[in-house]
């Protein structure tokens, strides 16, 4: 039935970005596209796949993009609302095994408290800075 196919599946709508704190250092990494975000600093993440869970989609985004394995997934912050109907949300993972590499980024760089408020984030992200220096402090 048209309808059948029509109904949207669970999850779709979601870009999952994490936060993988370190020693008090939280990772960024830096966006190379597009053009009006390139440069500037992000939690590292990526929508998630038609029926995927947050905790699946940040596990593949994070083998995908750093080269690491990842679990957990608490979350972090407010929803962000996205221009394309998509809902972006940050969650605290813990890193499991390897060490970050920037294979879809520009640059990553672990930052503390001071340069989380220094360095240029996207603007979808910057809302989260008061909750992430709460898990920089050790909550
Ligand atoms: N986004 C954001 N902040 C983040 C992560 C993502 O504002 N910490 C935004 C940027 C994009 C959207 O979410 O508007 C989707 O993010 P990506 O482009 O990084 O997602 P994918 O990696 O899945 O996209 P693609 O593989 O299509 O490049």
């Amino acid at each position: 039935m048209p309808e059948e196919r029509a109904r949207p599946v669970e999850n779709t709508g979601e870009v999952v970005a994490a936060a993988i704190i370190v020693d008090g250092r939280l990772l960024l990494a830096q966006r190379t596209r597009p053009p009006e975000l390139a440069g500037l600093w992000e939690l590292p993440g990526g929508k998630a796949e038609a029926g995927e869970s947050a905790e699946d989609a940040l596990r593949r985004e994070l083998r995908e993009e750093l080269g690491v394995e990842v679990s957990g997934g608490d979350r972090i912050g407010d929803d962000v609302p996205l221009p394309d109907g998509r809902v972006l949300r940050a969650y605290r993972v813990q890193l499991v095994s390897g060490t970050p590499a920037a294979l879809d980024h520009a640059e990553l760089r672990w930052v503390d408290e001071r340069e989380l408020g220094e360095i240029d984030l996207v603007g979808n992200d910057r809302g989260w800075v008061p909750d992430l220096r709460l898990h920089l402090n050790g909550r």
